[in-house]
């Protein structure tokens, strides 16, 4: 497999020079700058998962003990390693002895299937990959073989599970993962597999507008900017306990500053696999949580579960982070009196650029806007369709570049060339509004993208699945209004001459069919005659948006 370093773009060297003579770049490694944190506080607790607790001094022992077992599996520095694991102490251990080997962990989430993993470990040339051996009752460890069986790079895979009900061609995660046997000795040989500071220490997936998504590479330099800075808005210290519900491998729960921002200040890490409110605020009271990362849906349901049950669970939250998709003004401003927790909003993006409302901001900004960069170096500009800098108060798309917002998708040249305008300025996207105080609030997108409560779809992505149904001569995705997820995905088609309509069912058995990750599923399906198209022969999906909020809107 190739050498990362051809595959990603590197900030321009005065740049660079100038993120470093500034500080902002530290030129520490993610694995050294947690080692210092942890010599400073051995027998605190780092991590706690159920049961499991884990302190410092063993988090980092066992860190550097995996390191060295992932070097013996034959995995070398910038070889890429797939994640896909659940919310636990492993998927932390795990991710910190890559740090400290080099090797390259992509983040895939909980969610993807065949479809997203097989494009995922090709394009990342992923020689291993880690996954549980069954979850919600998926055999992950058999697709894992699978892939294994159909991919050249692909070699190894490592398992979460009990001994002996593991495929016995697979890694056991339990033994990379066990305690080391002489601390010393592993510490060292782990100091001696430093990567460079510039090298990638993840990748991360996009939300994407394209047909599949594009990779991330986040350099250790850049991440560590990206979790001290996101630190300082929240407001983070040694004794915060972090609660990590959401799938630890998005950017927000695992940088923003999420599980490696509160190691990174000797917190506490609390680990939960699913954000559901009932072990959510049990988890809270038990383990004193003092702040939490949220998409809106799961505010919501945190909102409505302790306006009926009007306990005290939530007495230790400090701040509660929301973000992934727009909150409604409406639920943002009951956060604080319902929770007791300061409403955090954040609008970021695995990309780079995090924005975030700040703890001492007036409430009016708290509720209604987005927040601003976290960062002093980060740059803005908020541009109209020709391209001109529109003033504040009027919506624009937003471009950005700063230091921690790399300038290019890993092994992406093309692509790049439409997301990165000259001199790197990278557009996500997002039409937003600034306001004189400097605060964005999120007006909509120009991206041809459906955010499911914070999942992000690829509309093109979307049709090209639907042609797999023989009968579908166009079909165009677009966003539908949503009370819970903001927003769902529907489908609009149009059949083939003498065929039969398809039934959102057959929709869904395709996409089942096609392995792809469930959230990718349409909620729904309008069969129409023809479809509106742009002056410039497009499919006009602003059309559609409106006829499908309109449809919703009739009774039935
Ligand atoms: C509206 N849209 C938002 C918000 C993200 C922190 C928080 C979120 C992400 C994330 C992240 C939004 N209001 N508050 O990585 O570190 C939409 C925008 C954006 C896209 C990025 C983080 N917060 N969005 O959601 O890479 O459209 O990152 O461009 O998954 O989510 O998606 P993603």
């Amino acid at each position: 497999s190739h050498h990362t370093r051809t595959g990603t773009v590197p900030w321009p060297d005065d740049v660079a020079a100038h993120y470093r003579s500034r500080g902002y770049w530290e030129d520490r490694t993610l694995g050294e700058l947690l080692w210092e944190v942890a010599d400073a506080r051995p027998t605190q607790v780092a991590v706690v998962d159920g049961d499991v607790r884990v302190t410092y001094r063993e988090l980092v022992g066992r860190a550097d003990a995996a390191a060295g077992r992932l070097r013996e599996l034959g995995l070398e520095p910038d070889d890429r390693l797939l994640v896909q694991m659940p919310n636990g102490w492993e998927f932390i251990v795990l991710t910190l002895g890559c740090f400290r080997a080099g090797v390259i962990p992509v983040m895939a989430l909980p969610a993807h299937r065949r479809h997203e993993l097989t494009h995922l470990a090709s394009l990342s040339e992923a020689r291993a990959v880690a996954v549980p051996r069954m979850l919600r009752d998926f055999d992950h460890e058999r697709l894992a073989h699978e892939l294994v069986a159909e991919l050249p790079d692909l070699e190894h895979v490592l398992a979460l599970g009990e001994t002996g009900m593991l495929d016995p061609r697979s890694v056991p995660l339990a033994e990379v993962l066990a305690p080391g046997e002489d601390r010393e000795s592993e510490r060292a040989a782990a100091d001696a597999m430093r990567p460079d500071p510039d090298s990638p220490a993840c990748f991360l997936i996009s939300g994407g507008t394209t047909g599949l998504p594009k990779l991330i590479a986040r350099t250790h330099n850049d991440y560590v900017c990206n979790l001290r800075a996101t630190s300082a808005t929240a407001e983070l210290t040694e004794h915060d306990v972090y609660l990590g519900t959401l799938p630890a491998s998005h950017n927000f729960p695992l940088a923003c500053p999420g599980v490696l921002g509160t190691l990174l200040v000797g917190g506490r890490v609390v680990m939960l696999p699913s954000p559901s409110p009932v072990r959510a605020f049990a988890t809270i009271e038990r383990e004193g949580v003092t702040i939490a990362a949220a998409v809106p849906a799961v505010a919501q349901r945190w909102i409505e579960h302790q306006e009926e049950t009007g306990g005290a669970s939530t007495r230790t939250l400090r701040v509660l982070q929301v973000g992934g998709s727009r909150l409604p003004d409406e639920y943002a401003a009951r956060i604080e009196p319902v929770l007791g927790a300061r409403l955090q909003q954040v609008f970021g993006m695995a990309e780079g650029l995090i924005n975030t409302t700040r703890l001492d901001d007036p409430t009016d900004v708290i509720v209604r806007t987005q927040g601003r960069p976290v960062h002093e170096a980060d740059e803005i500009r908020i541009l109209d369709p020709l391209g001109e800098d529109v003033p504040d108060g009027e919506p624009g798309s937003i471009y950005t570049r700063g230091p921690y917002t790399p300038r290019g998708y890993y092994n992406a040249p093309e692509h790049n060339q439409r997301a990165f305008l000259p001199g790197g300025w990278y557009g996500s996207g997002d039409v937003v509004v600034r306001g004189p105080d400097g605060n964005l609030v999120v007006h909509g997108r120009d991206k041809d993208m459906v955010n499911r409560g914070g999942e992000k779809i690829s509309a093109e992505e979307i049709e090209g699945l639907m042609y797999r149904l023989g009968d579908v001569e166009i079909a165009a995705a677009v966003s539908m209004p949503d009370p819970v997820l903001g927003e769902r995905l529907c489908v609009y088609a149009v059949v083939k001459q003498g065929h039969r309509a398809p039934t959102l069912e057959d929709v869904r058995e395709v996409f089942a069919r096609a392995e792809v990750a469930a959230f990718k599923y349409p909620d729904r399906l309008e069969i129409v005659d023809h479809l509106p198209m742009t002056k410039v022969g497009k499919i006009d999906k602003r059309i559609l948006r409106e006829d499908i909020a309109d449809r919703l809107q009739e009774p039935s």
